[in-house]
């Protein structure tokens, strides 16, 4: 066995990116005087007296991401144009000489307020890129970026997430910053040790596009020269053209498999991939996009491929001039809830008895693989890649979606798998896959059967299956 793959097989996620992973579905926020302007990238001369939503209710915001099924929010707290939606001591482009609530007003404040007294966790979403601030292109923008990330690691409860945009408009002959990722990084480590840092950090990956595509291979065990926040701002975006956010020129690119671990002599790190895309075409609200909200079938389509590809998904919705999520974005998040919920809330594997070709020994057994308990998982002894596990329903079932996790915990293992059903006295194969990681969705056409068997076929060192669950999703996409 390959000492290189037995390595790549036991790199594990820290203990924030576990957390973060089983968040697995959370919001992206979007609001500033882009909100009011009907731009997508202000340009920082913006008066801030244009920022005076009439209706902000930052609670309504939350009940629409819970009834997503959302278990999360990040919050544009500064985006390009450098205004600040909290009132921070270090300038005076914020809410604090904005009419709404008197300049006393503090979004960042009623936000995170809202998330936890919802049962939400808050994130903050602060822009390197600084058209307004005048020090931006010096050293002395880095103590001001600083300042303010301080303001909002100690003033805001905790913070699950803080996510550094790579995306830079200044071009080749405007304003160049040398920005001070390491600086910035220790400061949240220091404030908020259990927030990833994502994008340009060092702990959640851009799956390089934005419009809502995922790998079908999604490792996250990756070389850890991806992390490199100079190459990430490389490829983010640097015009405000309408055009970037609707490009997928990552998909087929491939970070983790055997051949590039044996190729590579980076060191291998855990860096997990995260999907973030818009319910509607821009980032911000423009009336005009009021009917261009992505449609139920296609949010379903992008949260099988993320959630169900491994990775996570972060879906924008914009508030509006009111300061509301307008009605139409709240009405289809609301329905992406339900069938979501009503796909999942029965796994049909409940009773099933599981039998495995082997199992290491009595604490491994392959009954762990039917509940939820995610520190419980099945593996077989070590060293052995190929391995399959059967469950017999007792009875015939119809089901459509396949669900598996491995126990990341222990690293990320299958390379390949199949999935058969038994038919006649004889086992079809009707599925074929590759990665699983956390975890994979399987969708495929309904099938009739009373036992189903998994044929992992490639992995390294050994894999682990910590969840197997089937499931029967009464939609009418077909989603394969
Ligand atoms: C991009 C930005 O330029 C967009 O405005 C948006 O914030 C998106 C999430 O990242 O790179």
């Amino acid at each position: 066995m390959n000492k290189r793959i037995i390595e790549a097989a036991q790199v594990r996620p820290s203990e924030r990116q576990l957390k973060w992973q089983q968040m697995e579905f959370y919001a992206f926020i979007h609001f500033s005087v882009n909100t009011f302007t009907d731009r997508e990238w202000g340009l920082g001369t913006e008066d801030p007296s244009i920022f005076n939503p009439t209706e902000f209710d930052a609670r309504q915001w939350v009940e629409v991401c819970k009834s997503a099924g959302m278990k999360g929010l990040i919050l544009t707290c500064k985006h390009h144009d450098g205004f600040c939606l909290w009132p921070s001591r270090y300038t005076d482009y914020s809410v604090k000489n904005s009419p709404w609530k008197d300049c006393k007003g503090d979004v960042v404040r009623e936000v995170s307020e809202a998330c936890r007294e919802g049962g939400i966790k808050f994130g903050i979403y602060l822009s390197p890129w600084d058209r307004h601030e005048k020090t931006y292109g010096t050293d002395a923008y880095n103590e001001y970026f600083k300042n303010q990330l301080r303001e909002l690691l100690t003033q805001y409860g905790e913070i699950f997430c803080v996510w550094f945009d790579g995306a830079c408009g200044e071009g080749p002959n405007g304003k160049k910053q040398v920005y001070d990722w390491e600086g910035y990084y220790r400061i949240v480590r220091e404030l908020q040790p259990q927030a990833v840092i994502s994008v340009c950090g060092p702990d959640v990956r851009w799956c390089g596009n934005e419009a809502g595509h995922c790998r079908a291979s999604e490792w996250s065990v990756v070389p850890a020269s991806l992390r490199d926040a100079e190459k990430v701002q490389e490829k983010s975006q640097k015009v405000d053209d309408r055009e970037f956010s609707k490009r997928i020129n990552s998909r087929d690119e491939d970070l983790g498999s055997r051949e590039v671990i044996l190729h590579t002599e980076s060191e291998l790190v855990w860096y997990p991939a995260e999907v973030n895309t818009s319910i509607r075409p821009g980032w911000f609200y423009h009336a005009s996009e009021d009917d261009k909200v992505r449609s139920l079938e296609e949010l379903l389509r992008i949260y099988y491929g993320s959630v169900g590809g491994n990775a996570n998904f972060l879906l924008n919705v914009p508030p509006d001039r009111r300061g509301l999520i307008h009605e139409t974005d709240a009405a289809r998040l609301r329905e992406l809830g339900q069938v979501l919920r009503k796909t999942f809330e029965k796994d049909l594997a409940e009773g099933a008895a599981a039998f495995a070709s082997e199992t290491m020994d009595s604490r491994h057994d392959v009954a762990n693989i039917l509940n939820d308990d995610g520190d419980s998982f099945w593996c077989p002894h070590e060293g052995t890649e190929q391995a399959a596990i059967e469950l017999d329903l007792g009875c015939v079932k119809k089901f459509n979606r396949v669900m598996l996790m491995e126990h990341i915990k222990s690293g990320q293992r299958v390379e390949s798998f199949t999935l058969e059903y038994w038919k006649d006295g004889c086992w079809i194969e009707f599925y074929r896959g590759t990665v699983i990681g956390y975890k994979r969705i399987c969708c495929f056409d309904t099938i009739e059967s009373s036992r189903l068997r998994l044929n992992i076929t490639g992995s390294r060192w050994f894999p682990t299956i910590s969840r197997f669950g089937i499931y029967f999703a009464d939609d009418p996409y077909k989603i394969k």
